[in-house]
């Protein structure tokens, strides 16, 4: 009896301990197994010596010391001064020419220097990267003290909240806000430290923390207070907190009679607002803005222009080294338009009329954080306005929390196309990260996914999104294989053989969500409203182009956007390489031709298939891969940690039937104008579009 009771015991204590609830992201710093890897790294854990008053080398020494402790099982001392010691890790800020001419503000490097491992930067968080980097290193069992240097190739490496004050968060799939703007300014919830570390491990040096939406209570004096104490935590660890704000606020909140940039009374209130931020957050990083897009007040209601709006936050922001931030999301409800020209029309006769403290922060294609999009043309049309990348890492349209879909190859496809602006290797990457233009600031934003659930993110494999975008933002170069390889290697196994089966499913991912949702380069076509599940048939919403068949256009013809000279001719905002890349129906990438190409049904692709058939086979195929991706997951079982293999495995399971639901609703809708039969080799859905209709109603009871 007395044995069953400590056996009972013992095992709720083993769960206890070995269960894995996510929250420790990439920073889990569990036991090394492999004693011969463990002893390589204890020679150099006697002691960290560096300048511990300042108090992000202090952040680096003790996040080193709890790393060690955790990895090695080590009690490393941190001693404030220099030593001549051997067997530990020097952390120091260097003005030595030869060392650090090679390193930009951020950047470190890593070097063996007489038995001990030197850490070496111009700046504190420098070293502080430098010291995640080293933790990166052991955690991922790699050699140590070798030479690394790195920079980081963007200045300004971004995440936006779309956090509300009243604690949820807009287009946000985990849980409720982090910020818990009712405990601050006295409680300051340990989470927000966890949240510092976990970024500035990827080199997150920015934040904006409240919803482009935005609510002028940010700007209160209530609100900068607890703003405040958000940013003194955040500060050490090298992060620079953001508002975002709404362009009414002279009115709603100053009381004045108008909010348009060019009356005097608006500009001084914009003026000393941002003195009294500063009061409260001297090293205040600066504005976000959306403005004259889905209803939010901007300048335009006044007559004036997105660069009057900006230039007049700039102004305000001259006596300070914050900069603002001027979204390009704009588009108006034009039912004969074509939204994917509308931010390109609208600030093109802006392009070099922008203060030089704004930069235009645009999102990596035209329309919206669509799976697969062209990349927006804007990059590759102007020469004299800073601009920024927004991407999603909130998967609004990307299967929320319940699909996996790892989106570094998302990125990537973006960053490395070629935009031909200033000839061949004008990619989008170089135009962001300042090289092509030899910009001195570079922005890359990204829309976090983080929450109050335990795991930050939802579906635990949504993690290596976030990790993946801090990780791109400093390098641009990385490969998305490396950068979800480090991330398994931390937040899930090192088993080298589990290692390259997740890789590869990670990889495989994005293909298959967009396989059984938006294949041959189609978009837009998601439940109205919350963008969850298939929509295809919605034909009337608020504005023409929020329905989805503004987007695929299918007829009894074909399917498709026909963006050639024949009709809207966005293309022609892109240069002529791009042009020829996507302009020709018959050499256009089939993964875009839908973006481009109003395709006859009968029309045979490169393939070798109709449209139709190639449609079809896709639909089909992606649900096949995510029965694929569900038995990889079920071998992996050994590898994982219970609690979350079990969560991905429901996950997958969902996302199997919602696979299955995609692939149905819109094989049968799109079957109504292609008037064909299903290719024989496939099996027909087993209901019709009418019930695969009802099914919306009852996932969303709308
Ligand atoms: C914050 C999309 C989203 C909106 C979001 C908007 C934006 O339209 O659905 O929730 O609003 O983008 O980026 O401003």
């Amino acid at each position: 009896m007395k044995k069953a009771f400590l056996s009972i015991i013992f095992s709720l204590f083993a769960i206890m301990v070995f269960a894995d609830d996510g929250s420790r992201l990439w920073l889990k710093y569990d036991l090394i197994k492999d004693q011969k890897q463990k002893l390589s790294y204890i020679k150099f854990s006697k002691f960290i010596a560096g300048n511990t008053e300042n108090p992000t080398l202090q952040k680096a020494a003790e996040e080193l010391q709890s790393g060690f402790a955790g990895l090695l099982g080590t009690k490393t001392i941190i001693s404030p001064k220099s030593t001549s010691l051997s067997g530990g890790i020097i952390l120091e800020v260097s003005n030595n020419q030869s060392l650090t001419q090679s390193l930009n503000e951020d950047g470190f490097a890593i070097f063996a220097r007489n038995g001990n491992i030197v850490i070496s930067s111009k700046s504190a968080v420098g070293v502080l990267y430098g010291a995640f980097e080293l933790l990166r290193n052991i955690q991922t069992l790699q050699a140590i003290g070798q030479n690394i240097v790195s920079n980081p190739r963007v200045k300004i490496r971004m995440l936006n909240h779309w956090d509300n004050a009243n604690g949820t968060v807009e287009r946000g799939y985990a849980g409720s806000s982090m910020w818990k703007w009712n405990e601050l300014p006295f409680r300051i919830d340990p989470r927000y430290v966890a949240y510092a570390r976990a970024n500035a491990a990827i080199g997150i040096n920015a934040t904006s923390i409240n919803n482009v939406n935005a609510s002028s209570r940010f700007l209160t004096a209530e609100y900068l207070e607890k703003i405040k104490a958000v940013a003194d935590v955040l500060r050490p660890y090298g992060i620079r907190v953001f508002i975002s704000v709404n362009f009414r606020s002279p009115r709603t909140l100053g009381g004045l009679k108008t909010s348009d940039p060019l009356d005097p009374e608006v500009r001084k209130w914009w003026n000393e607002k941002t003195k009294e931020i500063h009061q409260y957050i001297p090293d205040f990083g600066g504005y976000l803005v959306k403005a004259n897009s889905e209803g939010e007040p901007g300048p335009q209601d006044y007559g004036r222009t997105h660069a009057d709006g900006a230039n007049m936050l700039a102004e305000a922001m001259k006596p300070f080294s914050g900069i603002v931030i001027w979204r390009a999301f704009v588009y108006n409800a034009d039912p004969n338009g074509d939204r994917f020209k509308e931010a390109f029309e609208q600030f093109k006769p802006l392009d070099g009329k922008f203060d030089e403290k704004v930069i235009v922060q645009v999102k990596n294609g035209p329309i919206d954080f669509m799976p697969r999009e062209p990349f927006h043309p804007m990059f590759g049309g102007f020469s004299n306005t800073k601009l920024a990348m927004e991407f999603q890492i909130t998967q609004e349209y990307l299967g929320q929390s319940t699909h996996l879909t790892y989106l570094a190859p998302m990125f990537k496809e973006c960053l490395d196309t070629d935009t031909y602006a200033k000839g061949k290797g004008s990619t989008v990457a170089k135009v962001i990260d300042g090289s092509l233009y030899n910009s001195q600031v570079s922005l890359m934003a990204g829309v976090a996914n983080t929450g109050s659930d335990a795991n930050w993110c939802g579906h635990p494999f949504n993690q290596a999104n976030w990790y993946a975008f801090g990780r791109l933002a400093w390098d641009n170069t990385l490969s998305s294989e490396k950068i979800a390889k480090e991330w398994i290697g931390m937040a899930l196994t090192n088993d080298e053989k589990a290692k390259v089966q997740i890789n590869e499913m990670m990889q495989k991912s994005l293909p298959t969500y967009i396989s059984y949702t938006y294949p041959l380069g189609l978009s837009h076509m998601m439940g109205e409203g919350h963008h969850y599940g298939p929509e295809p048939w919605l034909t009337k919403a608020a504005r023409p182009d929020w329905t989805s068949i503004y987007y695929h256009r299918a007829d009894s013809i074909g399917l498709g956007f026909d963006r050639t000279g024949k009709m809207s001719n966005a293309l022609n905002l892109y240069t002529k390489e791009v042009r020829e890349m996507w302009g020709n129906p018959d050499k256009c990438d089939l993964n875009y031709l839908m973006w481009f190409h109003h395709i006859a049904w009968n029309k045979k692709l490169s393939t070798g298939n109709t449209l139709w058939e190639e449609l079809c086979y896709r639909y089909y195929n992606g649900v096949v891969e995510v029965q694929k991706l569900q038995k990889d997951w079920t071998n992996l079982k050994p590898y994982i940690d219970t609690e979350t293999f079990g969560s991905v495995s429901a996950r997958l399971k969902i996302q199997e039937k919602e696979a299955i639901w995609w692939r149905d609703a819109c094989v049968l809708y799109f079957q109504e104008f292609a008037k064909t039969p299903i290719p024989s080799s496939l099996t027909p859905p087993n209901r019709n579009l009418e019930e695969v209709k009802k099914l919306v109603e009852i996932y969303h009871l709308r």
